[in-house]
């Protein structure tokens, strides 16, 4: 991939050819890090939102972030050719990379679909936490990367903006792509695809671990619940309950808009102790919990079953939470006590550990 200048010896690698196309390797590798970085955050951040506008805030930042990164490849391509030895963890960082970014592809354009056991969002984010530990590796075996004077002059600058436009553009179309993609299965502001297309019953939908949770097999005649100090048995939450239909839709690439049989948290606590209290704790058999405000209990729901019939252990029989606007992993199943209390609820693990 060289050609030689009119006249000249000296063979000059293909992108060097143009002021364009030229880029300094140092400005090449950090906007990689920055993009790799920034990429990595905002797929945290699009799995902690679930507002239409909050999720469609990180998603699109996350898509072009994304779609940033390949554009880097040609320029890094040329390192890479250039480089005199390569390192196999380099080249797994590479692989990694790439099966990161065609996961997040597929679940883009196909949403939720299990593959060998795997989903897209399994495959993508496994392959983001994996390529960390390799990516620091590579850094700090790489580390003198200082920006120059001439990395910011305006003809570099300007280069950014060529790059960014058509970033930005490619994101659009494959956008625009994959929201007319699958119309039997519209595509949610967090990505996620109907794992069922219409009102399902909430049997219907897959049954969700959020890490290592374990489904215990708990007893609806003797099991019964702690609601702030006083205790319901299932057959009473039963009793109070009316049909909601409410979206859970879990960080693995799939909603459903599910009917269930629920009973409202504040119909169950006190105004009172409400009003005086900051937090919300939701408590699992299992030990899994979510702190929500307090303020929120009006739109949380106990729920027993989906369409009068009992839910089945693995969705969180024989009571668990809804919470919609939430995204799935704060939906609490085999729920064994709601408590209140005065810490405030954004202190706690921004996902769960278990
Ligand atoms: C190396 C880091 C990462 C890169 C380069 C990357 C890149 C991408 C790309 C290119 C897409 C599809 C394009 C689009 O949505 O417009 C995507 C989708 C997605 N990524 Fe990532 N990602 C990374 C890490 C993560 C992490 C750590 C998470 C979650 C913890 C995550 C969650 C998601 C989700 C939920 C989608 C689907 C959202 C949608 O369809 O808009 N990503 N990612
Ligand atoms: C998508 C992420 C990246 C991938 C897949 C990647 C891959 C590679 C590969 C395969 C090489 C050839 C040499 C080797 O095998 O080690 C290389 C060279 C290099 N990389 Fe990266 N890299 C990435 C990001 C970065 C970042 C973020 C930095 C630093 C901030 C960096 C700095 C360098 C440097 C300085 C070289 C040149 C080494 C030489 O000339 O021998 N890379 N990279
Ligand atoms: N106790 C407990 N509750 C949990 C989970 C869990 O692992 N443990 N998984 C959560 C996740 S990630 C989702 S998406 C929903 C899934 O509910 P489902 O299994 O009824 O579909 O439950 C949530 N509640
Ligand atoms: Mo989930």
């Amino acid at each position: 991939m060289a050609d030689r200048r009119p006249g000249g010896t000296e063979p000059v690698p293909a992108a060097q050819r143009s002021v364009v196309l030229r880029r300094a390797a140092r400005r090449t590798n950090l906007s990689l890090l920055g993009l790799l970085v920034g990429a990595f955050i905002s797929g945290w951040l699009v799995f902690a939102t679930a507002g239409p506008v909050t999720a469609t805030m990180t998603t699109v930042v996350h898509g072009i972030l994304g779609v940033a990164v390949i554009a880097m490849l040609p320029w890094k391509s040329a390192i890479v050719r250039r480089s005199t030895r390569l390192r196999v963890a380099s080249v797994l960082l590479l692989v990694i990379i790439i099966g990161c970014l065609l996961a997040g592809f597929v679940q883009l354009f196909a949403g939720y679909v299990v593959v060998a056991g795997i989903t897209p969002i399994q495959a993508h984010v496994g392959a983001a936490v994996v390529a960390v530990p390799l990516l620091l590796w590579h850094v700090l075996r790489h580390r003198r990367q200082r920006l120059r004077r001439s990395d910011l002059s305006r003809r570099a600058l300007l280069q950014d903006v060529v790059i960014a436009a058509g970033v930005a553009a490619s994101w659009g179309g494959a956008t625009a792509v994959a929201f007319r993609s699958r119309p039997d299965r519209p595509r949610a502001p967090t990505g996620s695809r109907p794992v069922v297309p219409g009102p399902a019953a909430a049997v219907a939908l897959p049954a969700t671990t959020w890490l290592f949770d374990t489904i215990p097999d708990l007893d609806p005649l003797t099991h019964d619940v702690n609601v702030v100090g006083t205790t319901f048995t299932v057959d009473e939450l039963v009793a109070q309950a009316e049909p909601v239909t409410a979206r859970l839709d879990c960080t693995n690439g799939w909603y459903a808009d599910a009917r269930w049989d629920a009973v409202r948290l504040a119909d169950l606590i006190g105004a009172t102790a409400l009003d005086a209290a900051a937090t919300l704790r939701v408590r699992s058999v299992t030990g899994y919990e979510r702190a929500f405000p307090a303020a929120e209990a009006g739109r949380l729901w106990l729920a027993t079953g989906s369409r009068g019939t009992q839910l089945t252990p693995a969705h969180g029989a024989p009571v668990r939470l809804l919470a919609p606007g939430h995204r799935g992993f704060w939906w609490v199943k085999w729920v064994a006590a709601v408590e209140l209390d005065d810490r405030p609820s954004w202190l706690q693990s921004p996902f769960p550990l278990q």
